[in-house]
């Protein structure tokens, strides 16, 4: 294909039920229901169409990321060729978004609402009694709090004030804030490891423009703060 052509992408799921696929296009982002991305889901006996503007020439892979697909040969290249389309001058980049995000140590209830469990595990069974050993906190049970470190995004650079999470994203619970931003901008996360053990966050999918490998991931022992930036 030729940089800045219009193309379809027509995929079908054939196999049965256990053939899920995850099509990820290297290189060029793909145009689906209203949103650009790199990947899509496609499920057994459906199919979709998906749309390219190739704005990168060069030679770049279609892979499933389901592992198992993926060792077995699901993996192809496909070439974008400039055909004396030129590049804009400028480059589209956006605005520079900025996180603070620290990985710290809490205390987590992993059964807040112990109802359902001890009521699924003592139903039918009253010898096998696995209710008492994940939820009782007893001399010899542990119950259902550990320790677990989670990331959490702070206000600024200071990392004392917590920011408070957005409505609509308490399902998050122990999993990190979600990091917004639009096409062409630049993430640039300040991340301090607040825990006892070395972390680190890497954006999963930003690949180099150059090497199309994944970004090296700099562990960060603990109380360090070291910063970094990948492009969107
Ligand atoms: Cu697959």
């Amino acid at each position: 294909m030729c940089k800045k052509d219009r193309v379809s992408w027509h995929m079908i799921g054939m196999g049965s039920d256990t053939d899920m696929h995850g099509v990820y296009f290297q290189g060029n982002t793909i145009h689906l229901r209203g949103t650009h991305r790199d990947s899509l889901a496609l499920f057994p006996h459906v199919s979709t169409t998906a749309f390219m503007q190739p704005d990168r020439a060069g030679i770049f892979r279609v892979l499933c990321s389901t592992l198992y697909h993926f060792t077995r040969g699901m993996n192809q290249m496909y070439e974008v060729s400039s055909c004396g389309n030129k590049d804009p001058s400028e480059q589209p980049y956006g605005m520079i978004r900025t996180f603070y995000i620290a990985a710290e140590e809490v205390e987590w209830d992993y059964a807040p609402n112990k109802n359902w469990e001890f009521e699924k595990q003592h139903s039918d069974r009253g010898w096998e009694r696995h209710g008492d050993i994940f939820m009782n906190h007893t001399e010899n049970w542990i119950g259902s709090q550990y320790k677990k470190v989670v990331y959490r995004e702070y206000t600024n650079g200071e990392f004392v004030e917590i920011k408070a999470q957005p409505p609509g994203e308490e399902h998050l619970a122990l999993l990190g804030p979600m990091i917004h931003a639009e096409v062409g901008d630049s993430v640039l996360i300040i991340f301090m490891n607040k825990a006892n053990r070395p972390y680190s966050i890497s954006a999963h999918g930003v690949e180099d423009m150059e090497s199309g490998k994944g970004l090296p991931v700099p562990v960060t022992k603990p109380g360090n703060l070291p910063q970094r930036s990948a492009p969107s």
